[in-house]
């Protein structure tokens, strides 16, 4: 059973003209884009996704910056979507995150980390739900999809 996942292009990612390159990465890899919308999120959006984050020292900065320009919030499918996405992703500074990885490759800063993607079911589940009604949701096949995994996979 195939895993979904939330991945945002945040607004450092739309201003530095980084969308094609970052949503590129996760079509090469196989991962399968299901639903797509380009908003520039309010503060209720920014609050329902940085809920967990409430009370930290960065909070009110980061709901502002997601406030701050148009992001691309996408939705990928894939057995194991959300592991694959994160190890995509690389670790959250820019200035730690490996070579490779989207944010080891694209930027340097602490904040500005290019991309949100979603840590577990629950949370992409809930991460989803913020953005996408489940009617928004395509399902459809890859015409080679049988070219993506081995049959007993
Ligand atoms: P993640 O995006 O790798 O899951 P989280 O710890 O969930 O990282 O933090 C959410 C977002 O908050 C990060 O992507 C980053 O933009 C921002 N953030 C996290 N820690 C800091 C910090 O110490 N300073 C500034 N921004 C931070
Ligand atoms: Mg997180």
């Amino acid at each position: 059973m195939a895993d979904r996942t939330l991945i945002i292009i945040k607004p450092d990612g739309v201003q530095r003209h980084l969308i094609g390159e970052i949503i590129g990465r996760f079509e090469k890899k196989g991962l399968k884009l299901v639903a797509a919308k380009f908003l520039k999120p309010d503060n209720t959006i920014a609050t329902k996704l940085y809920a967990v984050h409430k009370g930290k020292p960065f909070y009110d900065g980061l709901v502002k910056f997601l406030c701050s320009s148009p992001v691309l919030a996408t939705v990928w499918e894939a057995q194991g979507a959300i592991e694959i996405a994160r190890k995509m992703l690389g670790s959250t500074f820019g200035y730690e995150a490996t070579s490779g990885t989207i944010r080891g490759d694209l930027g340097c800063s602490r904040g500005f980390n290019l991309v949100h993607g979603s840590d577990s079911t629950q949370s992409a589940d809930y991460e989803i739900s913020i953005f996408f009604r489940p009617e928004e949701i395509v399902n459809y096949e890859f015409a080679d999809e049988h070219w993506l995994y081995g049959k007993n996979e």
